[in-house]
């Protein structure tokens, strides 16, 4: 029997920079969820008969939802639904299950790198039939129907079983319980010389992976160790907790300290990685070098042909407007198209599906290609092994060369976490209202060159997203960028993004945050960032 119930709206469940993310017991509220995921139905049109794809990242509150969103599924006319055994997708995988198989779209439960746990966070967003995040123009629809919301539709039966791969069906929807993991190693088995791979692992080479008791594990278990021989135990924190077993799966150096501390010992393995809490986000860190997120991006797509995935050449590179230039010299140097786009993958789906870029990259640990329509973790991981086990030397020895054929992008971002939105609020407006007074100031002797609030104007669908961050470039290409996250959850987040181009090699040794001292000192005395914020240092510097 299929049930309409009657029901309230809330008022603040507007989509961030990713999916509506709040914490679990605010989603436990009377109709909270059953609301949002009524609203993402309402604002699709012609879905009956068609594919949904279920998943999430393991985290407390997943498996309620799931069922939830099954049965609410069936209730409004889906055909079949596609759900990941355990309710466990990664993001990356659950894109690739929707491209594969030809759905609608797919509902993908996870509040990504955020802690997870009765107090902690969860996450509800709607992808579209290319596998990625829903544009702007659906967030909005969504956002728009959770306001006026008075009924759900959901069916009135036994919770399915999603522990065990099998068919259901529920009021005529076929429920599909799937292995998670083999259309996604599948895939990556196709892009990347799992031979060579296998032959580095065979002669030595040593991985550690930290899937930080996240989703990832079951992937990385599966390809790394089973696929390409890795010994047993080089995946670490490989079972997926409901509570990522108290930390925050962010693959960060405050978050993945211990890794890097591994890393940077003299008997330190050749290659370390971890990935985020639903598998989109990576880390990287050679033996003694970690690699940032931007560089990483410039660095595989100057090596990408290397894999056969892409041994054809990329068509372009995308990056976020605050991930650092370094990309850029790359597309400059392959003479290839650069985008430069707001901070949310979903701004690189468009891009991706004109076949305009290949590569996309954020600073924010998340680097991707056209194979799906997510940032991916472990593709990232893979392509990094391909590139090694192909030129044969270190990941030191590769970005040195990097950046003495490209010149260095020091780069940082600086994060003040939970401050009053109020404060943070007025710290933006105050930049915007200040931007036309500051081309031609100086400030610790570097002169503003231009300010500006960066709006992007989709080059394919034309739409135009504006408050994006603001810019602040100085003469000689170093540059601050202020914005606040659209994923915390709550109070505000103040990232300040730092930049600084150096082409001399001779001073590509500098400690990061050395090198990038005066304009983190302008950064505070351009924005009162103590002052406003009542801090002293940012909570996390990445
Ligand atoms: C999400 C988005 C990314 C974005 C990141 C940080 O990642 O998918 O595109 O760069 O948030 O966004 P913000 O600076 O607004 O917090 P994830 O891994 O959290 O899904």
């Amino acid at each position: 029997m299929i049930k309409t119930v009657s029901t309230t709206p809330y008022s603040d469940q507007k989509p961030g920079t990713s999916g509506l993310r709040k914490k679990v017991p605010v989603f436990q509220q009377e109709n909270y969820a059953e609301n949002f995921i009524q609203s993402i139905f309402d604002s699709l049109e012609d879905f009956a008969g068609q594919t949904l794809v279920i998943g999430g990242d393991g985290r407390y509150y997943n498996r309620e939802v799931i069922q939830i969103a099954i049965k609410m599924a069936a209730a409004n006319g889906f055909g079949q639904v596609l759900v990941g055994r355990g309710g466990i997708l990664s993001t990356p995988a659950a894109s690739n299950v929707i491209r594969k198989h030809k759905a609608f779209g797919g509902i993908i439960l996870s509040a990504s790198h955020n802690p997870g746990g009765p107090t902690e966070d969860f996450g509800i967003k709607y992808n579209i039939g290319n596998g990625g995040p829903a544009p702007e123009k659906i967030t909005d629809a969504i956002f728009a129907r959770s306001k006026v919301i008075d009924t759900y539709k959901i069916a009135d039966a036994a919770d399915i079983n999603i522990d065990i791969e099998g068919t259901h069906t529920i009021e005529g929807t076929k429920i599909t319980v799937i292995d998670p993991v083999a259309d996604y190693a599948e895939l990556m088995e196709e892009l990347f010389d799992f031979a060579a791979i296998r032959a580095m692992f065979a002669g030595g080479f040593r991985v550690v992976f930290d899937a930080m008791s996240a989703v990832t594990g079951p992937y990385a278990k599966e390809i790394l160790e089973n696929r390409l021989g890795a010994p047993k135990g080089s995946v670490l924190n490989f079972m997926p907790l409901p509570d990522f077993g108290g930390h925050h799966p962010d693959p960060n150096l405050v978050h993945a300290r211990a890794l890097y501390e591994a890393m940077m010992a003299d008997d330190a393995p050749d290659f370390g990685a971890a990935s985020d809490g639903d598998g989109d986000r990576n880390l990287i860190i050679g033996r003694g070098i970690f690699v940032t997120p931007s560089d990483s991006l410039a660095m595989l797509a100057a090596n990408a042909h290397l894999a056969p995935g892409y041994s054809k050449g990329l068509s372009g590179i995308a990056r976020s407007m605050p991930t650092s230039g370094a990309a850029d010299r790359v597309a400059e140097k392959l003479g290839i198209g650069m985008y430069e786009t707001p901070t949310g993958w979903k701004f690189f789906g468009n891009l991706l599906d004109a076949d305009k870029v290949t590569i996309c990259g954020e600073e924010s640990a998340g680097t991707g290609s056209n194979h799906v329509r997510e940032k991916d973790g472990l593709w990232a991981v893979l392509l990094w092994l391909n590139v090694l086990a192909v030129r044969k030397e270190s990941v030191l020895d590769i970005v040195r060369e990097h950046w003495a054929a490209y010149g260095r992008n020091y780069y940082s971002r600086h994060d003040y976490e939970e401050v009053d939105s109020a404060a943070a609020n007025g710290l933006i407006a105050d930049l915007r209202a200040r931007l036309a007074d500051l081309p031609g100031k100086t400030f610790g002797g570097l002169t503003v060159e231009k300010a500006d609030d960066f709006a992007y104007h989709d080059p394919i669908d034309k739409s135009v997203s504006e408050h994006q961050g603001i810019r602040i470039l100085f003469a000689g290409g170093s540059r601050i960028v202020f914005r606040l996250s659209g994923t915390g959850t709550s109070g505000a987040t103040l990232r300040v993004y730092i930049e600084r181009f150096e082409p001399d090699a001779a001073r590509h040794d500098i400690e990061t945050q050395t090198a990038l001292a005066d304009l983190i000192a302008i950064a505070d005395e351009i924005a009162d960032i103590k002052g406003r914020t009542g801090r002293d240092a940012p909570s996390v510097i990445t």
